[in-house]
């Protein structure tokens, strides 16, 4: 059980509280993107993950319960790329987790927010996860110092170093990338906006619903925040979004009526494939 110094294995003798920091950590890592496996492959290679992509450390009670929600369409390699990666980091850090793929159907124009706010909501049904990572699919850590967990009071942004922005910060209030909540963060802030269509913006909002909800913005040093961005193009159906502007001047006013009350979508299907929870999403289109 949660909380308690022992808890109880399936089988055998109760297990010890993982240690902190976990002794499997090795810090810094090479990411190289030369040619990822296979899916079949990559699952060989962590024969410890569950269906659906899950996981728990199997000699200790994990003390965090961390669910990775990534929006996703039609990018193959780079989710190949993520799971051959994320996996190990992962167990190297000894917390239980899921890897949920939300997938947006259809052809309508790429809604990055809304799909994390289905995410989080689907997630949330199937266990009572302390910590939402929302995570780009083409980004890697680089190190696994950076633990996927989240701060008790407030929002994380994690991935301030990208190599594409020379491993620092674009702008102070950049959003983008990898950041995590609680449940209760989350609820606070009304969740994510519904309504950018298209590539920008939505983080920036999301960074405003922060401090709108009184929050603020926590990170990890630059030094541990380290990602590699696996290069791409931008996306057939995720055009710059020409109304990002308009919107983000809007967020004072629109933040507390648009977001997790105002989310509707039709879960097509839930698969839980080897390595991931693949959840098909109707979210509807701009009108
Ligand atoms: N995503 C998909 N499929 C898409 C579009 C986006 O899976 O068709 C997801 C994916 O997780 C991606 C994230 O949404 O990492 C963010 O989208 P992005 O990678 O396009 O955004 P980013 O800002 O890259 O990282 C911009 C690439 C060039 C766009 C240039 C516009 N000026
Ligand atoms: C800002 C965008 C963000 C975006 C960031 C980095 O200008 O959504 O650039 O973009 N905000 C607006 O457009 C209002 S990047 O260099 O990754 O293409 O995340």
């Amino acid at each position: 059980p949660r909380n308690s110094g022992i808890g109880i294995s399936a089988s055998g003798p109760p297990l010890r509280d993982c240690p902190i920091p976990s002794p499997l950590l090795v810090g810094p890592v090479a990411v190289h993107l030369s040619s990822p496996l296979s899916l079949e492959e990559i699952r060989l290679r962590n024969p410890l993950v569950l269906p659906g992509g899950r996981y728990r450390p199997p000699d200790c009670e994990p003390r965090h319960h961390t669910a990775i929600v990534v929006p996703y369409r039609n990018r193959q390699t780079h989710l190949r790329a993520l799971l051959y990666h994320l996996h190990p980091f992962l167990q190297r850090q000894q917390i239980h987790y899921s890897i949920y793929i939300v997938q947006q159907w259809g052809n309508s124009t790429f809604n990055r927010a809304k799909l994390l706010n289905v995410g989080v909501r689907e997630a949330l049904r199937d266990e009572d996860w302390s910590c939402i990572f929302l995570h780009d699919v083409d980004l890697l850590p680089e190190n696994d110092h950076n633990t996927y967990t989240c701060h008790k009071q407030f929002p994380m942004h994690l991935s301030v170093a990208m190599d594409k922005f020379r491993y620092r910060l674009p702008y102070p209030q950049y959003f983008g990338g990898v950041s995590a909540v609680t449940p209760d963060q989350y609820m606070k802030m009304n969740g994510f906006p519904n309504q950018y269509w298209g590539w920008g913006g939505e983080d920036d909002d999301i960074a405003a619903r922060v401090r709108l909800s009184g929050m603020k913005i926590v990170r990890p040093p630059v030094a541990i925040g380290h990602y590699k961005m696996i290069k791409h193009k931008g996306d057939k159906g995720n055009e710059q979004n020409p109304r990002r502007f308009d919107l983000l001047k809007r967020t004072r006013l629109s933040w507390r009526s648009d977001g997790l009350n105002s989310l509707t979508y039709e879960l097509l299907s839930k698969e839980l494939e080897p390595l991931y929870t693949n959840l098909t999403v109707n979210i509807g289109e701009d009108l």
